[in-house]
C-alpha cells in the first residue's frame, strides 16, 4: 500500500535528510524501507518502495517529488513541444532499480514481491496539471481538446511503464501492479475512448506475472478495469467486494478496508475486517488489503492486530477458511497464485501496495 512505511518511525528514521526521489535511487534504503514493514507485520507480500514517478524522472523529465504534496513537474505537458520531454526510458537509466529488486528478492525469500508502475492516466494527470489535482480538470481539457497529442502522451507513457515493470520482473518480482489512483475522474465511455487502449498495452507486455489493476473512485470502471487485461483488479472502500465481484467478472479482487477505519474502536475494526473477508470470498480470489495507502497517522498496532485477525480467521482451521474454499476454486498456477499474492489472505495490509492495489 502506498506510503505503508510512513507510519513507522523506523521509516522516517531512514529517510531523514534524505529526499524521496534521491532515497528511491538508493538500493541500500529501498531494500530496508521496503522489509520493514514486511518484518513488522508479517504481511504475504511486500510492496516496492518507489513512486509512479520515478520512471519518469529517470526518462529525463525535470520533476521532484515534494514533502507532503506529492509530484510536481517542472514544465507542464500542455503542447507537442512540452511533450517532447517525454522520451522512452532505456533500461539502463534504471540499472539501480534492478539491483534493488534482485537484492530484495533474496531477502525476502518466500515472501513474494510487487513491482509497480504508474498508469499512463495517472502519470499523465501529474505530467499535465503539473502536480497534484483533486479535479483534473486541465487534463481533462487536453484529453478533449488535443486528442492527438493525447494519445502520443499516453503511449510514450505506456511505454516507459512497459519498460519499468520489464525491468522489475526481469530482477524477480513475482506480480506486477499498475496504479491507476486517478482513473475515477473519468466516466466509463471517456475511459475506454482515452485510456483503457494505453493501460491494456502495459498490461500485455507483462501477461508473464499476475497483474493487479487499482484506482480509486473505479466503482463505475471495474469491468472496464478487468477488460484492459487484469488478473485481479483493486477495489477502494467505496465499493463493496461482493457488488465488485459481480461488475469486475472472472478476476480475483484486491482490497478494501477503509483506510479510516483504523482509527475505529476495535470492535468495529474486527466487524468491517470479517465484513471485508466474507465479501471477498464472492470473488474468483482475494488479496485483504486496504482499499487505498495507510494514512501517515496510523497506529503501527493496529495493522499489527489486523494483519493478525486475517491470518487468524483465514489461515488453516480459521473461522473463515472453509467457507472461503467453498466459494472459491483452488488456486492455479494460471492465476495469481504461485505466490501467496493470489491466496487469499493479507498481501499486506501494510505493505502492499497493494499496494498492492491499494
Ligand atoms: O517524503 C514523503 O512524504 C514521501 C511520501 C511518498 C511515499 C512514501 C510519496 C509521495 N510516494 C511514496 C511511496 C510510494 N508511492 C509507493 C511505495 C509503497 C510504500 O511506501 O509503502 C507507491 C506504491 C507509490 C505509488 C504512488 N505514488 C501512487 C499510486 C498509488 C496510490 O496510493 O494511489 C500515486 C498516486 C503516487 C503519487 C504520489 N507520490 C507521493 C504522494 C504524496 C503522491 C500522491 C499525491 C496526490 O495526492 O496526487
Amino acid at each position: 500500500m502506498r506510503q505503508a512505511g510512513r507510519s513507522l518511525p523506523e521509516y522516517r528514521r531512514l529517510r531523514e535528510g534524505t529526499a524521496m526521489i534521491d532515497a528511491c535511487r538508493q538500493p541500500e534504503l529501498v531494500v530496508e524501507i521496503t522489509m520493514q514493514p514486511v518484518r513488522r507485520y508479517g504481511t504475504d507480500a511486500a510492496i516496492f518502495f518507489s513512486d509512479i514517478v520515478v520512471p519518469v524522472a529517470a526518462a529525463g523529465v525535470d520533476l521532484d517529488i515534494v514533502a507532503g504534496v506529492g509530484p510536481v513537474i517542472a514544465t507542464p505537458v500542455r503542447d507537442r513541444a512540452t511533450l517532447e520531454q517525454v522520451r522512452p526510458l532505456d533500461p539502463g537509466q534504471v540499472d539501480d532499480i534492478g539491483e534493488s529488486v534482485r537484492t530484495l528478492v533474496g531477502e525476502l525469500g518466500a515472501v513474494p514481491l510487487i513491482g509497480f508502475a504508474g498508469a499512463p492516466f495517472t502519470l499523465a494527470s501529474y505530467l499535465v496539471e503539473g502536480g497534484p489535482s483533486r479535479t483534473h480538470a486541465t487534463t481533462k481539457a487536453f484529453m478533449y481538446s488535443e486528442p492527438e497529442l493525447w494519445h502520443e502522451l499516453l503511449g510514450r507513457l505506456a511505454d516507459i511503464a512497459r519498460t519499468y515493470l520489464r525491468v522489475q520482473i526481469d530482477a524477480g518480482a513475482s506480480a506486477v501492479q499498475l496504479f491507476d489512483s486517478w482513473a475515477g475522474a473519468l466516466s466509463e465511455d471517456d475511459y475506454r475512448e482515452y485510456v483503457q487502449p494505453h493501460s491494456a498495452s502495459v498490461l500485455a507486455a507483462v501477461d508473464d506475472v499476475p497483474r493487479i489493476h487499482f484506482g480509486t473512485g473505479t466503482g463505475e470502471l471495474l469491468g472496464a478495469m478487468a477488460e484492459a487485461g487484469a488478473d485481479v483488479v483493486g477495489v477502494d472502500a467505496r465499493t463493496p467486494l461482493d457488488v465488485a465481484a459481480r461488475r469486475a467478472g472472472d478476476v480475483a479482487l484486491q482490497g478494501n478496508l477503509d483506510p479510516t477505519v483504523v482509527f475505529a474502536p476495535w470492535e468495529v475494526i474486527e466487524r468491517k475486517v470479517r465484513d471485508v473477508l466474507v465479501r471477498g470470498s464472492a470473488a474468483k480470489g482475494h488479496v485483504f488489503n486496504l482499499g487505498h495507502g495507510v494514512l501517515p497517522e496510523t497506529d503501527p498496532r493496529v495493522l499489527s492486530r489486523i494483519v493478525d485477525l486475517v491470518h487468524t480467521l483465514t489461515g488453516e482451521g480459521g473461522e473463515l477458511a472453509d467457507q472461503a474454499d467453498q466459494v472459491r476454486p483452488p488456486v492455479t498456477s494460471d492465476r495469481l497464485a504461485a505466490t501467496a499474492v493470489a491466496t487469499a489472505a493479507t498481501a499486506a495490509t501494510a505493505a502492499t501496495a497493494a499496494g498492492a492495489a491499494g
